[in-house]
């Protein structure tokens, strides 16, 4: 079957884990969205899929100060810091690859603190090796710590950086969506506010007051990933916040061109 084109999914740190306790799996969320992307693939879609590092990642990366690159007073501490957490990441993807492989979905799995250097949106890398599996394979990546080239050594890139790239650059991208841990979309309120409802449409000019977490996330949280999605809807027609615990609105998205969540628009 030809492809209908690319999906690109980011599955939230805050989704696959429980990001106040370190290293907590939440196994039946990330089984819950295989199952989709299992449906997504039978659609006729190609997909490329990133994770985030909730517990993983975060809370080690914030005790030790990674995401500002190297303190030469913490050096050794900081050294093994940037081992244990990519060692850690590999144990998350691990997680989501086992899920996927019991559907039978065929994996390549592209770990960016071997293929990427430089954090933020214009991190350097070859994304063209996201675009070359075929059969049906679908590519697999994650936020990591990455060696940077100038002198603070390494550095944390997002999962929503990597979103950027692999949304602009691969040909073909139809949908970009951004699976949310514990909210419907972008709120029109901080979250914790019950008066709090789902923007149906989000643009950069409307003023949001988000809540980003500062204690936990080392990257920027909700911020950042609505500055990368607005970057992405001047390339892609179609971005989504979408809420990760009913990942079944994606097939209603792709299948009727509406349902529950956010659209992100220019
Ligand atoms: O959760 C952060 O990636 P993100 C990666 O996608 C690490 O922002 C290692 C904290």
């Amino acid at each position: 079957m030809d492809s209908k084109g690319r999906v690109v999914i980011k599955l939230g740190g805050g989704l696959i884990t429980d990001k106040t306790k370190s290293k907590t799996i939440n196994m039946s969320a990330i089984d819950k969205v295989c199952k989709v992307i299992l449906e997504i693939q039978n659609e006729g879609y190609d997909l490329v899929i990133v994770h985030g590092a909730g517990s993983y990642g975060h809370i080690l990366a914030k005790e030790m100060n990674i995401a500002n690159g190297i303190d030469k007073n913490n050096e050794h501490a900081q050294r093994n810091a940037v081992k244990k957490i990519r060692e850690d990441m590999l144990e998350l993807n691990s997680h989501i690859i086992e899920s996927l492989k019991e559907l039978n979905l065929n994996v390549a799995v592209h770990p960016p603190s071997k293929w990427a250097k430089g954090i933020g949106i214009k991190f350097e890398g070859d994304i063209s090796i996201f675009e070359k599996e075929s059969n049906g394979i679908i590519p697999v990546c994650f936020g990591d710590v990455v060696d940077r080239d100038d002198k603070l050594e390494f550095g944390i890139l997002s999962g929503d950086d990597l979103m950027y790239r692999l949304s602009v650059e691969i040909p073909d991208v139809k949908y970009t969506i951004f699976l949310l841990g514990d909210v419907g979309g972008v709120m029109d309120l901080p979250p914790t506010n019950p008066d709090a409802k789902i923007l149906e449409i989000w643009s950069k000019n409307k003023f949001v007051k988000t809540k980003h977490n500062t204690d936990i996330d080392v990257t920027g949280g909700i911020d950042l990933k609505l500055d990368r999605a607005a970057r992405i809807s001047k390339h892609v027609s179609e971005v989504w916040f979408l809420d990760g615990r009913s990942p079944e609105r994606i097939i209603e998205l792709i299948r009727d061109g509406e349902t529950i969540g956010t659209k992100i628009i220019v």
